[in-house]
């Protein structure tokens, strides 16, 4: 293993909002991991405020990862997609970087949507492409919305039964995933994440607060990531990033401020650093 892993971050760049690239790059860089970010669109902020600016760089990528065919990363972490066509391009830089490094490991995050509801941007086409990424990755993570969209599943809500999340995360594994990490599964104060790979299935919970924020499915999955690049199992890394986003958005909640403004992670990021995860 590097002594600094690095990883290649496909994600959109959003001015306002913390999340996506905003989110992955601190958190890769606190917790010692080179982050290389590859923007696949640039918003003024998400598309969850009213007025946002939108420029797709589906163009540029063929290019962009086409000058990083001499590097090699020990992970690529893909999550917001700013067109059908992007998907295409991305399973092939996935594709190359496998052929380059057969050890180089997928985190896919299915974002699409949250609360029922896909993004505006959107499309059923798009799900299509995502669900064809998931496939070729090793470990996706969904929220019970994605879930939902990625398997065809009706969606009712994130209460779900034990084993209907178990039923859910089967049919995800289905698509052919090496592993799957189901986020945001909600049982009165407390939230499950359901991680089920090769076999086996653990539901962990952490204490929720009861306000919802954006971006805490991008924490959730860098803080993941950033444990993943640094050799820890997906258990650990689960867990490890559930306590985070239990933290933050505890402390959040205290802030009193607008949901829209996301977590307020900041304060502590440094936590991330040496130590937390011990
Ligand atoms: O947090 C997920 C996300 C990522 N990127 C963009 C978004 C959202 C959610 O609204 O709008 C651009």
């Amino acid at each position: 293993m590097r002594s600094v892993p690095r990883v290649a971050c496909v994600n959109d760049l959003s001015g306002y909002g913390r999340c996506s690239l905003t989110t992955a790059l601190p958190v890769l860089s606190v917790m010692g991991v080179q982050a290389c970010p590859a923007p696949t669109a640039v918003l003024s902020m998400h598309t969850g405020f009213p007025d946002f600016t939108f420029t797709d760089l589906t163009d540029q990528l063929p290019a962009y990862f086409e000058s990083w065919s001499h590097l090699d990363f020990d992970w690529i972490y893909s999550g917001f997609l700013g067109s059908v066509g992007q998907a295409a391009y991305v399973r092939a830089f996935f594709r190359m970087q496998r052929e380059k490094n057969p050890a180089c490991r997928i985190l896919l995050d299915p974002v699409m949507g949250d609360d029922g509801r896909m993004y505006s941007t959107y499309t059923k086409e798009l799900c299509s492409a995502v669900r064809e990424l998931a496939a070729g990755a090793d470990v996706i993570t969904p929220n019970v919305t994605e879930a939902c969209l990625l398997t065809g599943t009706p969606y009712h809500g994130e209460a779900l039964h034990t084993d209907e999340a178990y039923a859910l995360a089967d049919r995800l594994l289905s698509l052919g995933c090496g592993a799957v990490v189901v986020t945001g599964i909600v049982r009165d104060d407390i939230i499950c994440n359901l991680t089920c790979e090769n076999g086996s299935r653990e539901l962990t919970a952490v204490h929720r607060t009861k306000r919802l924020f954006s971006g805490t499915g991008d924490l959730f999955a860098s803080v993941l990531c950033g444990a993943l690049a640094k050799g820890r199992p997906l258990s650990e890394a689960a867990g490890i990033a559930a306590r985070f986003l239990s933290d933050v958005t505890q402390y959040t909640m205290e802030q009193n401020t607008d949901p829209m403004e996301g977590v307020l992670f900041e304060p502590l990021l440094a936590r991330l650093g040496e130590g937390y995860d011990a």
